[in-house]
């Protein structure tokens, strides 16, 4: 039977459902496609490219037999005064030393120049797509209330000056993750023949 637009499926394969709800928000806008979250602890390869590692998880997925298209997204936070430090270790880097301990390593530094990236990995049709987006921001100098992950210390450059923590649901709109996720969505919306 042809799939009819609106009962179009694509599952999000992740263990974090912030992640989800700001990757669901998108999809809502700007697409028919259904997100589904598919809750899953995702194995990660160490590297020092996210496209790499999202691959890597994507491919732990392919056991599953999930019956519809799906994707990962890695996403990791690079400062460049510690060359790059955590990328690829942001989880485990935020589960040790926390966010003061991020603050405390740029301590009478000058430049908090920082970016965040997300790199998705999609299955479609046997094959394997990457969609990467990237923000530039700053870290700031202290801990802001609200935001999950690093939220609380990173100030994107089109924020007026707040944290994606503080800046809430308008973050959806300004992060790393929407730049990838956008690609994604003009994917799927043409492959499908969806317009956008
Ligand atoms: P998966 O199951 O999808 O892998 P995860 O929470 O392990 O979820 P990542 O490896 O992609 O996610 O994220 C690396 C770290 O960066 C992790 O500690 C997240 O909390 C944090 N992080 C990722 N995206 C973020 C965002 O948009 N804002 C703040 N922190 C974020």
């Amino acid at each position: 039977m042809e799939n009819l637009p609106n009962s179009i499926e694509i599952g999000f394969v992740s263990s974090n459902v912030q992640k989800y709800k700001e990757i669901y928000k998108v999809f809502l806008q700007k697409s028919k496609i259904q997100l589904k979250f598919l809750n899953m602890i995702l194995s990660e390869i160490q590297s020092d490219s996210l496209e790499e590692i999202a691959k890597f998880s994507l491919k732990t997925c392919f056991q599953k037999d999930f019956t519809i298209p799906y994707f990962v997204e890695d996403s990791g936070l690079f400062i460049e005064t510690l060359n790059g430090f955590p990328g690829p270790y942001s989880s485990y880097v935020l589960k040790t030393i926390g966010l003061w301990g991020i603050l405390k390593l740029l301590e009478e530094k000058d430049n908090r120049k920082a970016f965040f990236q997300s790199s998705i990995a999609l299955y479609f049709n046997k094959k394997i797509y990457l969609f990467t987006g990237r923000v530039n921001g700053i870290i700031s100098a202290s801990v802001s209330e609200s935001g999950w992950g690093y939220d609380p210390v990173f100030i994107p450059s089109k924020g007026d000056g707040k944290t994606f923590g503080e800046l809430g649901e308008k973050k959806y709109s300004l992060s790393h993750r929407y730049l990838a996720v956008c690609k994604l969505i003009s994917f799927l919306n043409e492959e499908y023949k969806l317009g956008s």
